[in-house]
C-alpha cells in the first residue's frame, strides 16, 4: 500500500488525523504546514485546499484506485474509517451515534474552543465579553461530555470510534483543568493509554516553537497575526 500524505501541524485538527492513521495502521508521511509563517496561503497549498487550512490528505489509492485529495478533518476521519472498515460501525443506530458526536465536535467543540483560544491567547487586545462568552461555552460543552460519559464507555457507546478520536485532542488539556469532571477524565486516561494515540499526538510536536507559544502565545508577532487573521489571511486571492 502506498503511503498517504498528511499535511498537518501540532494542533487538535491535525492530531485527530494522525491518531486515526496510527490507529488504523495505515502507512503515511506527515508534511508540516507552518501556518504562522503563512504556508497555508501559498499557491501550492491552496491548490490542495482552497480553504487554506490543514489537515489535508492525499491518498494515492483513493476511490476507484485513483489519487484522492481530501480536506476537513471530520470528512477525513470518515473517509479513513470507511476505507479500512475500522472505528465506524457499518450500519444501524451505532453508526448514526458516531456521526452525531463527530458533528458535535466539528460544529461545536472545534469552533468554540478555537474562538476561546483566539480571544484568550491570540488577540492583542483582551476583550472580556468574548473571553467570558467562549469560556462559558467550552465549560458547558465539557459538562455535556462528562454527563454523557458517566453512563457510556466511549462517546458512541461500547466501542471506540472516530468520534472519540475527533474529540480527544481538543479536551485532553481542558479536562485536567476542571477537577470535577471525573467521567471525562476517566475517558481521557483511557484514550491517552493507547500507544497509537500517543504516537498520533506526537506527530509534528517538535515543530512547536517554544519561543512563540510560551506564556499563552506571548511570542506571536504582527506577521504571524497577519497570516492567521490579518491582511495576509483576508487579502482577496
Ligand atoms: N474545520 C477544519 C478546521 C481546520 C483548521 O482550522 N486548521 C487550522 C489549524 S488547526 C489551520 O490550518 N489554520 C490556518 C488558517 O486558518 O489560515 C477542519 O476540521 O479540518
Amino acid at each position: 500500500m502506498q503511503p498517504i500524505t498528511l499535511y498537518t501541524g501540532p494542533t487538535p485538527n491535525g492530531r485527530k488525523v494522525s491518531i486515526a492513521l496510527e490507529e488504523m495502521e495505515l502507512p503515511y508521511e506527515a508534511r508540516y504546514v507552518d501556518i504562522l509563517d503563512g504556508d497555508q496561503l501559498k499557491p501550492e497549498f491552496l491548490a490542495l485546499n482552497p480553504n487554506n487550512k490543514f489537515p489535508v490528505i492525499i491518498d494515492p489509492d483513493g476511490p476507484e484506485g485513483r489519487s484522492f485529495t481530501l480536506w476537513e478533518s471530520g470528512a477525513i476521519l470518515w473517509y479513513l474509517a470507511e476505507k479500512t472498515g475500522r472505528f465506524l460501525p457499518t450500519s444501524g443506530e451505532a453508526r448514526h451515534r458516531v456521526n452525531q458526536w463527530l458533528m458535535f465536535q466539528m460544529s461545536g467543540v472545534g469552533p468554540m474552543f478555537g474562538q476561546f483560544a483566539h480571544f484568550n491567547f491570540y488577540a492583542k487586545e483582551k476583550h472580556p465579553y468574548s473571553i467570558e462568552r467562549y469560556g462559558n461555552e467550552i465549560q458547558r460543552q465539557l459538562r455535556v461530555m462528562d454527563g454523557h460519559l458517566a453512563s457510556s464507555t466511549w462517546f458512541a457507546g461500547d466501542d471506540y470510534t472516530i468520534a472519540d478520536i475527533s474529540i480527544l485532542p481538543w479536551v485532553e488539556g481542558a479536562a485536567a483543568s476542571v477537577p470535577d469532571l471525573a467521567a471525562l477524565q476517566r475517558w481521557v486516561s483511557a484514550m491517552t493509554d493507547r500507544d497509537a494515540v500517543q504516537r498520533g499526538l506526537d506527530v509534528a510536536r517538535e515543530k512547536v516553537r517554544a519561543e512563540i507559544v510560551e506564556g499563552g502565545l506571548k511570542g506571536l508577532n504582527d506577521e504571524h497575526r497577519s497570516a492567521l487573521f490579518g491582511d495576509a489571511q483576508y487579502r482577496p486571492r
